[in-house]
C-alpha cells in the first residue's frame, strides 16, 4: 500500500492567524496559502514506477528525496507548496499513477475534519473538541474495573453517573480483553451487557456503544438500543460482525490489534509501527464496507496496549495525527492502562489517574484523538477542557485580530 503521511504541515488554521497579523488582505493570504510552502510528507510502499515518477518530475515547487534503494527501497519525502503537491498528484494522475495520486491528495487533506457521526439523538461535530466515552465493564475480571459494577444495579447506577459527569457516549463491554484473557462464552456476555443497556435506554438518551467482537453479541446489543459497536478485533475475531452492524444502521469502531488478546503481548513486533497500524486498520475499514457499512459511520483506533510494548505505544500516541489518513474519526483509549503505570515506576491500574489525565491532554494537544475512551470521566472533562481550550487558543492581542482602518 503506497502511504503518504504528513511529518509537518503548516495548516490553514495556523498560517491564516499569522497572515492576519501582518495585515495582509484577503486576496495576498489566499495567494500566500498558494505559493509559502505547506507540507512535508513521508511515502512508504512505492513501486518502481511511482520512485522514477518522484525523481523525475520537474516542479519547482516540489523537492523530492527518495529513500536508499539499497537499504530502504520503495519510501521518498515530498516537500512542497500546497499547489505544487497538488499539481504533482494530478500528474501522477495522469501517468497512470492513481494510488500515488489518491495517497498525495489524502496526506494534504487530513485538516479537514471527518463528517460529523449521528448517533442517535446527538450529533457528533469533529474538529471542535475532543469526546468523551466512558467506560463501564461488567466483567468480573477487566484490569482495572472488573468486579465492580457486575451486578445490573451498580453498574447502571455507574453509567448514569458518568452521564451526570459529562460523557458523551457510555461504551458497555461484558468481554475483558486484557493481556491473556480467554474468550467468554456469547450467552456469558448477553447476560452481562443487556440487562444494563435496557436499564440505560429507558433512562437516558446518550448513545450507547457494544465493546463485543462477536456478530451474535452486536445484534442484541442493537436490538436492545446500542448505536455503536466497538470491535477491538478490527474484525479479525468474527467476520459476521460488519454485516450486523451494517443491518442494524450503527456505527462501527475498528480497533487495530497484533495477535488477540490471549497472546498479544508475547513479544510485539513491527518493521514500521504507524505504517502497520493504518494499513491494517485501512483493511478492516475495506473489509466493513464490502459488507455494506457506511465508510462514513467508521471510526478508527490505534488500540494502545493491544499487541504494543511501553514504548510502541508512545510513539504511536506521538504520531496519532497521522491516522488522519484514514478520513475516519480517530478513537483512542490510554485510560488507567499498563504503560502508564510502569512510565510512573509501577504504579497500579487505581494508581494511574495523573498518567491517563497527562495522555489525554498530550493527545489534545497533538490534535490526534475525536474520542478518549475513559474511566475517569469527571477528571477528564476538566483535563480536557484546558488541552482542548489551549490547542485552540486565538487571543494573541489586538494584532492577532482583523486589521482596525
Ligand atoms: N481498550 C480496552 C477495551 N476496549 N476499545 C477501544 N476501541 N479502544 C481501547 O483502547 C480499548 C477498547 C481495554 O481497557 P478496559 O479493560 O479498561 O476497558
Amino acid at each position: 500500500m503506497i502511504l503518504a503521511r504528513p511529518i509537518h504541515l503548516d495548516r490553514d488554521g495556523d498560517l491564516e492567524p499569522v497572515w492576519e497579523r501582518l495585515g495582509l488582505a484577503p486576496a495576498s493570504r489566499q495567494l500566500l496559502l498558494e505559493t509559502v510552502g505547506r507540507g512535508h510528507l513521508l511515502l512508504t510502499g512505492l513501486g518502481t514506477a511511482e520512485s522514477r515518477f518522484l525523481r523525475d518530475h520537474e516542479d519547482p515547487r516540489v523537492t523530492c528525496i527518495l529513500s536508499d534503494p539499497g537499504r530502504r527501497p520503495g519510501g521518498a519525502t515530498v516537500s512542497g507548496t500546497h499547489a505544487g503537491i497538488e499539481a504533482l498528484a494530478r500528474l501522477a494522475e495522469a501517468r497512470g499513477l492513481g494510488e500515488l495520486a489518491r495517497a498525495l491528495d489524502v496526506a494534504m487533506a487530513t485538516d479537514v475534519p471527518p463528517n460529523p457521526t449521528v448517533l442517535g439523538a446527538r450529533t457528533f461535530r469533529w474538529g471542535e473538541r475532543t469526546h468523551l466515552m466512558g467506560v463501564v465493564n461488567v466483567t468480573p475480571d477487566s484490569f482495572s474495573d472488573g468486579g465492580r459494577h457486575l451486578e445490573r444495579e451498580p453498574a447502571v447506577r455507574h453509567a448514569l453517573e458518568l452521564v451526570e459527569a459529562g460523557a458523551d457516549l457510555l461504551d458497555i463491554g461484558g468481554e475483558s480483553t486484557r493481556p491473556g484473557a480467554g474468550e467468554v462464552p456469547v450467552q456469558v456476555e448477553l447476560d452481562r451487557v443487556l440487562p444494563v443497556l435496557e436499564a440505560l435506554r429507558a433512562a437516558t438518551d446518550i448513545p450507547v456503544s457494544i465493546d463485543t467482537r462477536k456478530a451474535e453479541v452486536a445484534r442484541a446489543a442493537t436490538r436492545a438500543g446500542a448505536v455503536l459497536v466497538n470491535d477491538v478485533s478490527g474484525l479479525a475475531h468474527d467476520p459476521g460482525l460488519a454485516a450486523v452492524v451494517a443491518e442494524a444502521g450503527a456505527a462501527l469502531a475498528l480497533m487495530h490489534i497484533q495477535g488477540t488478546p490471549e497472546t498479544m503481548q508475547v513479544d510485539p513486533r513491527y518493521h514500521d509501527l504507524v505504517a502497520e497500524v493504518i494499513e491494517s486498520l485501512a483493511g478492516s475499514v475495506d473489509r466493513a464496507v464490502a459488507a455494506g457499512v457506511r465508510r462514513e459511520r467508521i471510526w478508527v483506533d490505534p488500540g494502545i496496549g493491544f499487541g504494543k510494548t511501553v514504548g510502541h505505544n508512545l510513539f504511536l500516541l506521538r504520531h496519532l495525527a497521522e491516522l488522519r489518513v484514514l478520513g475516519a474519526p480517530v478513537l483512542v483509549g490510554t485510560s488507567r492502562k499498563r504503560f502508564l503505570g510502569a512510565l510512573a515506576g509501577g504504579r497500579p491500574p487505581e494508581q494511574r489517574l495523573a498518567g491517563t489525565l497527562a495522555s489525554i491532554a498530550a493527545v489534545a494537544v497533538l490534535h490526534g484523538a475525536d474520542v478518549v475512551r475513559v474511566h475517569d470521566v469527571p477528571e477528564v472533562k476538566d483535563a480536557l477542557a484546558v488541552a482542548d481550550a489551549i490547542a485552540r487558543a486565538r487571543e494573541g492581542g489586538e494584532a492577532w485580530g482583523p486589521p482596525r482602518h
